[in-house]
């Protein structure tokens, strides 16, 4: 094993999070930072999500982008409404080029291993690459959206064809053409590259276990003339983002009594013809609160699939019957309609579940179905996966598995008690996917730097979250979402996809109060935070 490399932090991952957290640490502060990720190249989920037709699914170009530069904000062009998965990566690329960060960044390697030294203060890294690294502070980027979960139904395995997680996509081009394909999942992910394999495939059949909203994103190029008034405008856009939750324009406060039934109806047509998310958050305010309001909302939505898709029995299949949004609202270009394809099944699990694989099929309870390649959307062990899969191990060598068994508390969605010097971007509880999570991870570094200088100016050695801070994040957290209906549903915010995952809300839903609340805490001399005294000055 080669000498110990010794750094200030040493961040893991390099995805929009862990590219802007080297920039912040590295040159606003002069730290001596090290990145390392698995992958071969920045981009995090973007590096990883290849699957076509992958874009963003909240508003994006420009703003699904770092906010803190006016330089970088004029120079990119954004050529697309709705930003696609490689735009997005060229991106991200440019960013680390234009700040010289790849010089720091080791790819391809992976952390095996990261241990707190309780006397020196410091954390201690193992890569497979046999090389072991130490710095005061670990920085954990390592993505909401990482750990794929892979469906484990008999014989799956044995499954002979081609096959892909949308979420660990191949470099190189995948052909559909004259395949059987099947595809499992109806995320994000699923109504995304569906529509684009069955436009070169023999066949798809879906295999749907949640009927799912989506609402089309109306894509279109971006107008020369909108990205100038975008620019112009970019520090009070940028206000505008922190004070509303990412999203940069007011939202309509209609409330929905004081609209008869039809208007209404016809304020939700307008809504779809405009598409995105729109629906959503400029209808009526209560939508994600208001049970029989919620309702009808949904109610609109599953009018419009009856009224694309031709088959009625599809349609019935199609139909969602949780809470309108509660599960991730997805953006589609042409979702629904692929179903009028002839070359296009759907196969609802509820009532016609997979019993196993075989070499070359899906058997399901009342058929089999012969397929040349599966597609497995499954998504994520969302949020808390990756750090458990990193493992970090605290005081006394506790491990984050032995500390989260059954609940993953933290504090501010960034430390952990019993972790010292640890801060996490996008953690169970921070505002993650809730917020436009560019900026958000500006934001979360930001407040990290600042405590990290806090330490520093006063010459501590380590800082780390309490148990009771823990305690009242977690009802704070909890509060919020309980106002909401968003934990009524068997959705990845609640942990509810993966079998065996604790139930908990894994956001904080009101992003603009979450970054107050962090100033508060710092202002309030890191209240819920101890510090210790530095035990060495050799490290
Ligand atoms: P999601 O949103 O978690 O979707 C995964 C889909 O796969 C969803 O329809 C699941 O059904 C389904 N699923 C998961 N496991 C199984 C098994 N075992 N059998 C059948 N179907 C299964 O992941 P995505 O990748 O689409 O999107 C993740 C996020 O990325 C998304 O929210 C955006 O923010 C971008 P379920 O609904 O759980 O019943």
């Amino acid at each position: 094993m080669a000498d110990t490399q010794s750094y200030d932090a040493i961040i893991i991952g390099s995805g929009f999070g862990g590219l802007y957290a080297l920039h912040h640490l590295r040159d606003q502060m002069g730290l001596n930072v090290r990145v390392f990720d698995g992958a071969g190249g920045v981009g995090g989920t973007w590096w990883y999500n290849r699957y076509p037709g992958a874009r963003v699914d909240a508003p994006s170009s420009p703003f699904y982008a770092y906010t803190f530069s006016q330089e970088l904000v004029d120079e990119w062009e954004w050529t697309e409404t709705q930003t696609a998965q490689g735009s997005v990566l060229a991106y991200l690329e440019h960013f680390a080029e234009r700040f010289d960060l790849k010089k720091d960044i080791q790819f391809e390697t992976w952390v095996n291993d990261a241990r707190y030294d309780e006397a020196a203060q410091r954390w201690t890294i193992e890569t497979d690459t046999n090389e072991t690294a130490s710095a005061q502070f670990l920085i954990c980027a390592t993505g909401a959206l990482f750990v794929a979960n892979m469906p484990d139904y008999p014989g799956i395995k044995d499954f002979a064809g081609e096959c892909y997680h949308t979420g660990r996509w191949p470099h190189e081009k995948v052909s559909f053409a004259g395949k059987r394909v099947g595809v499992i999942g109806t995320g994000s992910s699923g109504i995304q590259s569906i529509p684009e394999i069955a436009k070169e495939a023999e066949h798809v059949t879906v295999f749907q276990r949640t009927p799912q909203y989506s609402l089309p994103a109306r894509n279109r190029p971006l107008r020369a003339e909108e990205l100038t008034g975008y620019r112009e405008n970019w520090e009070e856009l940028r206000t505008s983002m922190c004070k509303r939750g990412g999203w940069p324009f007011a939202t309509n406060r209609r409330r929905a009594s004081d609209y008869t039934p039809e208007e209404r109806h016809a304020i939700y047509e307008e809504l779809w013809e405009e598409g995105g998310i729109h629906l959503s958050i400029n209808s009526f305010v209560g939508v994600m609160t208001d049970k029989e309001l919620n309702e009808e909302v949904g109610e609109f939505v599953r009018g419009k699939i009856r009224e694309i898709v031709e088959d009625p029995e599809t349609a019935k299949k199609l139909m969602p019957d949780y809470y309108f949004g509660t599960k991730r609202l997805i953006l589609d270009n042409g979702y629904f309609e692929t179903y009028n394809r002839d070359n296009v099944s759907l196969v609802d699990l509820r009532e016609d579940p997979i019993e196993a694989f075989t070499p070359s099929s899906v058997r399901t309870k009342h058929g089999e179905h012969p397929i040349d390649m599966l597609v497995l959307a499954t998504g994520f062990d969302a949020v808390s996966g990756s750090m458990l899969k990193l493992n970090p191990k605290g005081r006394g060598g506790v491990s984050l598995e032995q500390k989260w068994g059954e609940r993953f508390d933290n504090y501010l969605g960034t430390a952990i008690a019993g972790f010292p010097n640890l801060f996490m971007i996008h953690g169970p509880g921070a505002p993650g996917v809730f917020f436009t999570m560019p900026l958000g991870g500006e934001r979360t570094t930001a407040w990290i730097a600042d405590c990290i200088s806090h330490l520093r100016e006063q010459n501590l050695g380590a800082v780390e979250a309490t148990e009771d801070a823990e305690a009242s994040w977690d009802r704070e957290i909890n509060e919020i979402a309980d106002h909401t209906l968003y934990p009524l549903a068997d959705s990845w915010y609640m942990g509810a996809n993966i079998p065996g995952k604790p139930r908990q809300f894994l956001g904080h839903l009101r992003g603009s109060q979450y970054f107050d609340r962090l100033i508060e805490v710092a202002d309030a001399d890191y209240e819920g935070f101890d510090f210790e005294p530095t035990h060495s000055q050799s490290a």
